[in-house]
Parts: C-alpha cells; structure tokens; sequence
C-alpha cells in the first residue's frame, strides 16, 4: 500500500509496535487484521467508523484504506443528529465497530472489528488510488451542519513525509499522544504518520499529564516524540512532576490552536524543550511548522510553508500582503496537501477557493520577512476553538432551536485559560434550565460542542436589519 509502506519490513514483527489504550499489536498482525476488514467491505462507496480511543479504530481505518473505500470516521460520543448527518452526508453503507451493539439505530449495517483475525487478505488488496479519497472528515463552518473534506492518499503522504523531514521523525522514534482518532491531528498525524515513518505508537486513549509521564518512563521503549493541543501542554505544565518526565523526550509538536505564550516559557522551564508549533486545517491537513532542526524556535511562531506548499498574505480589498512582520491580511495556501472541495457542496466550496485557485483559511495572519508566520486569529467569530475542537456558532444555535422551550438563540466563544475558547449561549426561553439545555445539546452533537454555560435574555441585541449583535452579547 502506498501510503502506508512500512507496515511491512525489518520491524513487522516487533511485538507491541503499535499500542492503543493499553492493547498492543505488531504491525504484521494490525495488516492481517485490517485485511480481514477489507474483505469484508471492499465495493462499498463509503464506510463510516466508530472512531472511539481503541485499537479496533485503527484496524477499521486501515481496513477501509486496503479496500480503497474512503473511511469516515465518527466521534464516537456523538448524537444522533450529528451521527445521522455524517452517515447520510457521507453515503456510508456500513459502520465499523468493535462492539456491534453500538448504535444499532443508526440505519446502516453494523460490522464487527477484531484485533485479532488472522488471514492474509491483505495482500489482495491495493490501497486507496492516488487521487481518491482515503478519509472524509467532518469539520465545522460558521453555520450550518458540518460539511465532508475528502483528503486523498496523496494529500496524506505528502503531508506526512514533508512534516518528517520538518520534525526528523524517523522509525527510531516512539510517537505518543492521547488525541481523537476522527480529526486529522490525532489520525492522519498521530496514526497514519506513526505507519508511514515506521515509528512506534503508543496511544494514551486520552491526552492527560499522568499518562504522557508514563510512556515517557516507560523501561521499553519510551516515548520520544509527543503531540498535543495547547490544553494538553498547559495541563501538562498544571502538573510539574509529570511534566519534568518529558525531559528525556527528543520533540514535544503543539497544534490544532495557538500555544499561549507563558504555557510555551513553562513548558521550557519544566520539559528543557522548545515546543514545536505547527498549522494546519482539515481542509489542508499541515501546512506551517517550525523545525527539529530550528532549536531557537520563537513562541507564537509557526515557522515556515512545508515542502508541498506555498502561502500568501491577502487584504481585504484583495490587494498582496508584504512580508513586513506587521501588516495583518489571511491567509491563503495552495499545494500538494490541500483539498479539492467539499463533499457535495459546489456554493461552498466556490467561497472557500479564491478565483485563481488559493485555498482561503479564514486565518488571520502576519510574515516577517524571513518567511516565519505568526497566526494572529480568525476572520470569523462564528468558528470557535475549544479544546483545540473546532466549533461552528451556528450548528451549536441550530442544537439549540431544535428544543421546545428555545426561541432564540445566540453562540460566542469566550477567552478561556484552559480550553482557549469555551462556548457560551445566550437563549430567549422560557420552562427550561441550563443544566436542561447543556444535555440537549450534548446529547444531539458531540459532547465537545455542549455550552459550558447558558444565559437567559429577554431579546438578544440586534442591529437595524435583524442580525444578532455578538459584539453585544456579554460574558
Ligand atoms: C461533561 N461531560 C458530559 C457533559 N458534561 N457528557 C455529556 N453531557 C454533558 N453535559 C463529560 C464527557 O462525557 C467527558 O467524560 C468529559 O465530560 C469531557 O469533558 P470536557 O471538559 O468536554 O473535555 P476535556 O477532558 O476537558 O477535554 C480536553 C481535551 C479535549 C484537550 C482532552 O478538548 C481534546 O481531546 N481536544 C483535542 C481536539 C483535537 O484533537 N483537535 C484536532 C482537530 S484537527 P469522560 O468520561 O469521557 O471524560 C486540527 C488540525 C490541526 O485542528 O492543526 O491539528
Ligand atoms: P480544524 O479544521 O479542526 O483542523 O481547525 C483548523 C483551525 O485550527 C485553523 O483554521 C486555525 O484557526 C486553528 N489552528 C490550527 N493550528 C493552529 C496554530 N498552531 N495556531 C493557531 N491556530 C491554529
């Protein structure tokens, strides 16, 4: 399989390789295990994936991938009305789950995943071709359900190995992280990279302090190249003894939202590293890093365009950004790694390219004139980062609507020193409380999309022509 070369090789057989949430696997065995999955589906337009932190998440993926049926993963506490959309959206003809009685309302047949099959079907199998899709993910916009981004096997492995380089990531590493298996930070990086470099995995099924220190002590093979979002790096530096233990690790990557600052200096004063920083979207998997190679990296910086790709600085009135170290314009890519469109969604797809063929991030971003890039925000208030999830304003209001007892509704993200952003609400309700509303929300989208609070106003604040005034809301 091209994408994945080194599941095979001199380490093949190397016993506990590849580690989920405490279940290990050598990459021989994940192979025939995965192959077992293939046969299974192989013809199918799509098959959705029941992406919880476990090691049958990563055996479907790759089953779906030898198949060459684009895998769509799915956040595995998700309800049903996000569930429905992305199955639906996404044509997906069955679920893969490890356990069968997950969702058995979900509408589509549900196939079992074990670890342990044994067959050798894999080798009957090519892979994903080049241009088609491997992986749909589902990201949100501003408003609206979230839409489908199909990356390719290409995309993926030029990503891949352009960030190997960046980050001397090689089959001598042992890549940790506690990330979800459904976004491209904790996938694409944190398991398809881990296959492509022939490095070990060792997932921690969630991203805390305690466990990152332990696979940093680990006696066999301890962790030496660790992922996190900045709420991981900052609970991590809440929690000093843990965070010392990540001494002895080679690079410690910080993605997904911007790192602050003071959590980078601390990070030093307890780690001795300099945190890699690094950006990207899902719709153009990484594209900015700073490098192994760098040791005096900056904090705030992002560094310069990975091999594959190339960035430039727009106005508003669409005029091209210097590289002065000061002037503000967004950011917009193009390359190897950036997607074709959404899935099924010509409008937005049209708005998201320039004409001339420019990815538009919505990113707001300074160069210096070295090249180094400095993310400085987003254009829209209406996409909101917590936790390093990314939240549209209008999928949460829309959750929010669909409750008896709401009549209007309005979504910000708040400054929050744990989460970046925490998404707050304000509803004109009557005979509901806020607890009430948090749950329904939580338990029709994923549960990361839920308010952290909910307040109660006669009438939102709205300009002349009816638009809500979130710049009026207060927090
Ligand atoms: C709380 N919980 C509720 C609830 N209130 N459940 C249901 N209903 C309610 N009302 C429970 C949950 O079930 C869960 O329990 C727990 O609370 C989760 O708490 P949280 O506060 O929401 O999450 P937390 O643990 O604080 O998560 C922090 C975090 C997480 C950092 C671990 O935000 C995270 O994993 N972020 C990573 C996001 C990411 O990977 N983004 C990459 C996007 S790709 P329980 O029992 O399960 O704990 C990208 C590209 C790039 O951006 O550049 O990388
Ligand atoms: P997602 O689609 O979930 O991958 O989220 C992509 C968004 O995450 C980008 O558009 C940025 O707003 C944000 N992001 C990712 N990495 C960084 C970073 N290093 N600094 C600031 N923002 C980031």
């Amino acid at each position: 399989m091209r994408l994945l070369p080194s599941l095979t090789g001199p380490t093949a057989d190397e016993p506990a390789a590849i580690q989920v949430a405490g279940h290990a696997t050598s990459r021989a065995q994940l192979l025939e295990a995965a192959g077992a999955v293939a046969a299974q589906i192989a013809g199918a337009p799509a098959v959705a994936v029941h992406a919880a932190a476990r090691l049958e998440t990563v055996i479907a993926v790759l089953g779906g991938m030898l198949a060459g049926v684009p895998v769509v993963p799915v956040p595995p506490d998700c309800g049903p009305a996000e569930r429905d959309h992305v199955l639906r959206d996404s044509g997906s003809a069955a679920l893969l789950a490890a356990d069968t009685d997950v969702w058995p309302d979900c509408g589509v047949p549900v196939v079992p995943v074990g670890a342990s099959a044994h067959t050798h079907a894999s080798a009957s199998f090519a892979g994903p071709s080049a241009d088609a899709a491997a992986l749909i993910l589902y990201t949100s916009g501003t408003t609206g359900a979230p839409k489908g981004v199909p990356i390719t096997a290409d995309a993926i492995a030029a990503d891949l190995d352009a960030l190997a380089d960046a980050w001397q990531w090689t089959a001598d590493d042992t890549l940790v992280h506690g990330l979800p298996l459904f976004h491209v930070h904790g996938l694409v990086l944190g398991v398809l990279g881990a296959l492509r470099t022939g490095s070990r995995l060792v997932h921690t099924a969630r991203p805390t302090a305690s466990a990152y220190a332990a696979a940093a002590t680990a006696t066999a093979h301890p962790g030496t190249l660790f992922f996190g979002v900045p709420t991981v790096w900052s609970r991590l530096c809440a929690d000093p003894g843990s965070a010392k233990a990540l001494s002895t690790a080679r690079l410690l990557v910080s993605g997904s939202a911007a790192l602050p600052a003071p959590v980078f200096a601390e990070l030093e004063a307890l780690t001795g590293h300099r945190a890699v920083e690094r950006y990207g979207m899902t719709e153009t998997l990484i594209t900015l890093s700073t490098r192994a190679d760098e040791p005096n990296r900056k904090p705030g910086t992002v560094g310069h365009p990975i091999a594959p790709v190339v960035t430039r600085l727009v106005a508003e009135d669409g005029s091209l950004i210097t590289r002065d170290g000061a002037t503000v314009g967004e950011l917009q890519v193009r390359g190897a790694t950036v997607f074709h469109g959404y899935l099924g969604r010509p409008e937005a797809t049209a708005a998201s390219f320039t004409h001339d063929g420019w990815f538009r991030t919505g990113d707001m971003a300074v160069i210096e004139p070295d090249g180094t890039h400095r993310i400085v925000g987003r254009a829209s208030t209406d996409l909101i980062k917590s936790g390093g999830y990314r939240i549209g304003a209008g999928e949460v209001e829309n959750a929010l609507l669909a409750h008896p007892a709401v009549r209007e509704a309005a979504v910000i993200g708040a400054p929050d020193e744990d989460l970046g952003q925490r998404v707050i609400a304000f509803v004109v309700a009557d005979g509901v409380t806020e607890t009430e509303l948090i749950d329904f929300v939580a338990s029709s989208l994923s549960v990361h999309k839920r308010p952290r609070s909910v307040s109660f106003v006669d009438a939102l604040p709205r300009n002349a022509m009816g638009k809500v005034r979130k710049d009026q809301l207060r927090h």
